[in-house]
């Protein structure tokens, strides 16, 4: 299928992709940065993907955190600074809104600022669960202990001074981490197969902001294409599901989701 640039409510029925949403019974989501971009969070490998002269590839590694544990964790304790001072835009917001008002839809996000939670519990504070998305990339509000496997929301500042003030497991004296998926790590084994299993059943895929560089994240959408499901693309830039999309529109998330959705 050749990508079109279908605005929502255009009359190519057969790929209309309101249409194709509407008549889909089980719809696999796949949600990158990019729908975080327009809360001010910093996309991975946009204009504002960098801090200080790193790549986020260079320090989202289990080597950096090896080599130099003290300025992963100022990395981290940089983002969870600006992921607080942030809220789900409108793509988020809209996003749950549909998630809650109908059945069928998988949540899959590669991003780890809890904003899909905070957008379901905005809507519905009692019961956001049907919005909630499967993390395959672990949480930024989250550490564990790689020594006894202690694990515990913490969505704290992070005092990297030095290595004595980083964060320490309260029951082995360990090094905490960012309770992530580094590059090089497994993903969790229950958000691998909550998105197996979405990609399988899936009527179609619906992806937002993301590029489609990391794996296996990207391999469940082409899972569905594989299966001749129609994916819709929503994004302002190149990705690459371009080709295999049944329609791409073109532009932000905050903007596009509201009346795709809607
Ligand atoms: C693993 C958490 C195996 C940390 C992240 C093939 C198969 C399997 C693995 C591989 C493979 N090929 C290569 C690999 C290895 C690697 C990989 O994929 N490398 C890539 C770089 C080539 N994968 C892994 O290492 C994974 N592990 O496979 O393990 C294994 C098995 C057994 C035992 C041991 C190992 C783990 C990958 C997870 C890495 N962790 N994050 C943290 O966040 O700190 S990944 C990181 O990239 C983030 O999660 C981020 O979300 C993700 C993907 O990036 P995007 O979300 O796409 O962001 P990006 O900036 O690239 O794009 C933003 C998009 O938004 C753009 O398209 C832009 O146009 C768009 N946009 C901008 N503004 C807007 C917008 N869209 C809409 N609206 C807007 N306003
Ligand atoms: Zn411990």
């Amino acid at each position: 299928m050749s990508p079109c640039n279908a605005e929502p409510g255009t009359r190519n029925a057969e790929r209309n992709p309101r249409t194709i949403l509407h008549d889909a019974n089980q719809v696999l989501v796949l949600t990158g940065a990019g729908i975080s971009a327009e809360s001010g969070v910093p996309t991975f490998r946009g204009p504002g993907g960098l801090w200080k002269e790193f790549r986020p590839e260079d320090l989202a590694t289990p080597e950096a955190f090896a080599g130099d544990p003290r300025l992963v964790w100022e990395w981290y304790g940089w983002r969870r600074e600006k992921v607080a001072a942030c809220a789900p835009n409108a793509g988020h917001l809209a996003l749950a809104r549909w998630m809650l008002a109908r059945t069928g839809v998988t949540l899959v996000t590669q991003n780890v600022d809890g904003l899909h939670e905070a957008a379901a519990r905005s809507i519905d504070p009692a019961g956001p669960d049907r919005a909630m998305p499967v993390r395959l990339h672990g949480s930024i509000a989250r550490v564990r202990c790689p020594g006894c496997g202690f694990s515990a929301e913490d969505a704290g500042p992070v005092d990297a001074r030095s290595l004595d003030t980083l964060p320490h497991c309260q029951s082995c004296g360990a090094m905490l981490r960012p309770d992530v998926v580094w590059f090089g790590e497994s993903l969790p084994v229950d958000a691998l197969l909550r998105a197996e299993e979405a990609a399988n059943q899936a009527d179609a895929c619906l992806v937002v902001g993301t590029a489609g560089a990391v794996y296996p994240a990207a391999g469940f959408v082409l899972a569905v294409e594989r299966r001749g499901k129609p994916v819709i693309v929503v994004d302002p830039g190149p990705t690459s599901f371009d080709d295999v999309a049944a329609a791409k529109l073109v532009g932000n998330a905050g903007e596009l989701l509201p009346a795709l959705l809607g």
